[in-house]
């Protein structure tokens, strides 16, 4: 959600872990922030320069985002290994803060590639800010709980959802209202648009999703809260581990596959387009008492050959049935003469001439 808080939520809860020394790893993902209030590892601004690509690509603001994300996003192997190399030493938390508007990430193909690498890999542990303050309006409590569970189910990864600002607002009423219905559904009756009646029959559908949610509430001002989410991060990543990791390998592991597949199949679609996806005969013609078997191609540094390097033996007829074959040529070509003179000295003897034929028939 858009101002909810995360920006805040980041530089609270990253401090906290810097002052008992647990230091995290913090990424900017927000590349039109103006400024950022945290001791930030990798900012995307340092790599995309948001004005520039608005203008460049002639977007507007959430364009402008999106399209910052994407490029940032091919980059996004580099961050990996980097994690690779520091995770080799530590386990200490990696934390990512995302832009403001949700769709901007959370619907983007930015937003994909980036939560398919890590999940892929690290356990994952989705957070979603909610404005405690902003949310007392049960239909807009429900929009957002709405939210966080799609965003559950499109991410196929465990999530808490923070209920932020709780130095202003006390989280006592929506913790109420997700666990008793009765609460809920009294809550709407003050509000008789079209809008409740859809919230009504939609919250009985997110009991389920409330009965096994890991919320918490907290104040990015007071840090209220802190060791709770930390034991639900806890939690989330041996849930993580018990039941979303074989899902993650088994889907990059398919989709490495599809990719090679792909490169294959382009690979192939390139050479016939370039004229080289027929085969041609090597061999066109075959010497007298040879047959294309007998026809290889010599590797050019072949140790076992005879031969030195630009001077090939000259052929030699010494196998035995080729020398047989060659005498039979010959002998049936000095026949053949004979046998033409005499048709020429005696021309009643009719016969027709061998010597016509291109050429003799092996034996
Ligand atoms: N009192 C109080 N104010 C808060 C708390 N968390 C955030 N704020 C205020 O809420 C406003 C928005 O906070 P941000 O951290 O920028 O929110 P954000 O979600 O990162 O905003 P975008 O990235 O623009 O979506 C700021 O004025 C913060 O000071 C909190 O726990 N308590
Ligand atoms: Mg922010």
């Amino acid at each position: 959600m858009a101002g909810s808080g995360k920006t805040s939520f980041v530089k609270k809860f990253s401090s906290y872990l810097y002052d008992k020394q647990d230091n995290p790893y913090v990424i900017n993902l927000d590349p039109a922030c103006r400024d950022v209030p945290y001791l930030v590892n990798v900012d995307i601004r340092n790599t995309v320069n948001y004005k520039e690509v608005m203008k460049q690509y002639k977007l507007g603001p959430n364009g402008g985002i999106v399209t910052s994300l994407n490029l940032f996003s091919t980059k996004f192997s580099q961050l990996i290994e980097l994690l690779d190399i520091l995770s080799k030493n530590t386990s200490n938390l990696c934390i990512l803060d995302t832009p403001g508007q949700i769709e901007v990430f959370t619907w983007s193909a930015s937003g994909q590639i980036i939560t398919e690498a890590l999940a892929s890999i690290y356990p994952t542990v989705l957070i979603f800010v909610v404005d405690i303050v902003r949310s007392t309006n049960p239909v807009t409590f429900m929009s957002n709980m709405l939210y966080a569970c799609s965003i559950m189910y499109k991410y196929k990864l465990p999530i808490i959802v923070v209920l932020n600002k709780i130095d202003i607002v006390n989280h006592k009423y929506a913790i109420e209202w997700m666990q008793d219905f009765e609460v809920f559904q009294e809550a709407l009756e003050a509000d008789s648009s079209y809008i409740s009646n859809l919230t009504r029959s939609m919250s009985l559908a997110l009991d389920e999703f409330y009965s096994t949610l890991k919320v918490v509430g907290f104040s990015s001002v007071s840090g209220e809260g802190t060791e709770e989410l930390l034991q639900l991060i806890k939690l989330a990543g041996e849930d993580y581990e018990k039941n979303y990791r074989v899902e993650w390998i088994r889907l990059r592991d398919e989709k490495a596959k599809s990719e090679q597949l792909e490169k294959a199949r382009k690979l192939k679609s390139v050479l016939k387009e370039e004229g080289l996806g027929s085969a041609v005969a090597l061999v066109t013609e075959v010497g007298i008492g040879r047959e294309v078997a007998d026809i290889y191609l010599k590797h050019p540094a072949n140790e076992s050959s005879d031969d030195s390097e630009g001077e090939e033996t000259p052929f030699k007829p010494a196998d035995k049935t080729m020398k047989e074959s060659f005498m039979k040529f010959l002998q049936r070509h000095k026949e053949k003469n004979i046998e033409q003179k005499n048709t020429m000295s005696n021309p009643t003897t009719s016969g027709t001439s061998d010597l016509t034929s291109p050429g003799p028939s092996t034996s």
